[in-house]
């Protein structure tokens, strides 16, 4: 498996899966949510309130897929990752199940190629340093068959510089 960093617009990217740093609505927000809401269209959200309706909110660590809408990949993965509380523990098994649950939903699908942004890292206040960490962590001690690889997409430069330090 190939893990890799890029510097991108997450909506941009042309991978298999895309994965959103979603709240437990599921109806969208700010940030990268915002944005894949945006340029995806109104499919992904009419699909978001079908998930909804059906079984309620999305908890956090928790991942839930649609179609990707407009965008150039397959599918988006939505995670509701934790918002930063200062407790270490429970935030980062919280964070650690968000990559978890979404590598486990992407090869369900069969799919090969997977991007992930930085979750919880924005509007959600996780340290930068200790989110980088723990999404390596959780990429690496992942059991991937199918997937061939995943690239961390990073918005800003202190992501960018935190998540090639951790996979020099
Ligand atoms: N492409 C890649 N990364 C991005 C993009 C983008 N287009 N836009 C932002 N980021 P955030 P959270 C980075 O706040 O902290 C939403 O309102 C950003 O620089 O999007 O998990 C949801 O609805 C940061 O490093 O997500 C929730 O309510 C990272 O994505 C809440 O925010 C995550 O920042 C979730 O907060």
């Amino acid at each position: 498996m190939n893990i890799e960093v890029i510097k991108a617009d997450i909506t941009k990217i042309h991978a298999d899966v895309i994965v959103n740093a979603a709240n437990s609505s599921l109806l969208g927000g700010g940030g990268v949510d915002g944005a894949i809401h945006r340029a995806g269209g109104k499919q992904i959200l009419e699909e978001c309130i079908q998930i909804r309706d059906r079984q309620g909110k999305c908890k956090t660590g928790e991942a839930v897929v649609t179609s990707a809408g407009n965008l150039p990949a397959k599918y988006v993965i939505h995670t509701v990752g934790p918002v930063w509380n200062g407790g270490v523990e429970k935030m980062s098994k919280l964070l650690s199940n968000c990559y978890k649950n979404s590598l486990q939903l992407a090869e369900s699908l069969g799919i090969k190629t997977i991007a992930f942004p930085n979750i919880s890292t924005g509007v959600y206040r996780f340290p930068k340093e200790l989110a980088g960490k723990i999404a390596v962590e959780a990429v690496q001690n992942f059991q991937a068959e199918n997937i061939k690889k995943i690239i961390f997409v990073c918005l800003d430069d202190e992501n960018e510089m935190i998540y090639k330090k951790l996979l020099d």
